[in-house]
């Protein structure tokens, strides 16, 4: 009885050795794919950057969790762009075209892309719409899907990365979630207006944003008020004159 007992712990602890060992491998196997992946999306990243760039074209990405005010703000910059510059949006939504439909209202281009299920958009699905981008434009933005994590880690070939935290999500979030602060250029303080019905430390989330990124631009500001957006398009007409000036 006792033999018999051991033999089937013997082959318990076999099975469990083995099925370690095939997950170690499985791991190792998810890394080389993961590793893969992200770097054939930065090299055409890189091409679209080069050639968006050689066209005088400032390309800006947008990400934010679900709801900090991606589109509202695209919105009023597109109010506060017209009539002296062009611009276009790429929206990027697991589902439906609404995002696209609003910026169309405006009287900007834009284009959807429904990823189906994916939490980010990829520098291949940008590529893919190169075709319809309208060469004399002065501005490309981007709107990544709403997460705070995972569009951190794929690089769109933009110039320029902006992560949006809004007043409501919380002071906390520029530690919790560093990827999307650490990889941005920019980082927009959104719904200012609520500042008065929401705790929300606003030196805090910046102070810590900066720990973390010192080379952040911040920016104040609420679309529903109409302010600091002058500030932010200011922002990005300069920054495409210096990219310009740079690559003349
Ligand atoms: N109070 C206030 N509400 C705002 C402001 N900007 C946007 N909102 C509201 O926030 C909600 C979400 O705004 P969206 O612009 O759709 O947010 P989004 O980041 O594009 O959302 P997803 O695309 O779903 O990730 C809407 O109800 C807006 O009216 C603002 O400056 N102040
Ligand atoms: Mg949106």
């Amino acid at each position: 009885m006792q033999m018999k007992l051991k033999i089937i712990a013997d082959e318990a602890k076999n099975m469990y050795n083995l099925r370690l060992g095939f997950i170690k491998i499985m791991k190792k196997k998810e890394i080389l794919v993961l590793e893969d992946l992200l770097g054939s999306n930065k090299k055409i990243a890189s091409e679209i950057r080069k050639e968006l760039t050689q066209k005088g074209i400032l390309t800006i990405n947008f990400m934010s969790s679900p709801g900090a005010g991606k589109t509202t703000l695209l919105e009023r910059i597109a109010e506060h762009m017209r009539p002296q510059y062009h611009m276009a949006v790429i929206e990027g939504d697991i589902e439906t075209e609404r995002d696209a439909e609003r910026i169309r209202a405006k009287g900007i281009p834009a284009w959807q892309i429904v990823t189906g299920g994916a939490c980010h958009l990829e520098a291949k699905m940008i590529g893919k719409l190169f075709p319809k981008i309208p060469p004399d434009l002065d501005f490309l933005f981007i709107e990544n899907v709403g997460n705070l994590v995972c569009p951190a880690s794929y690089d769109l070939g933009e110039n320029i990365r902006c992560v949006l935290l809004s007043v409501p999500e919380g002071d906390d979030k520029p530690k919790k979630y560093p990827k999307a602060f650490t990889t941005s250029d920019c980082l927009i303080l959104t719904k200012s207006d609520l500042l008065s019905v929401v705790p929300f430390d606003s030196e805090r989330a910046q102070k810590e944003a900066l720990e973390i990124n010192p080379k952040l631009t911040v920016f104040m500001t609420s679309s529903l008020k109409d302010l600091g957006i002058k500030e932010l398009v200011r922002f990005f007409i300069t920054s495409r004159q210096l990219f310009l000036d740079k690559n003349a």
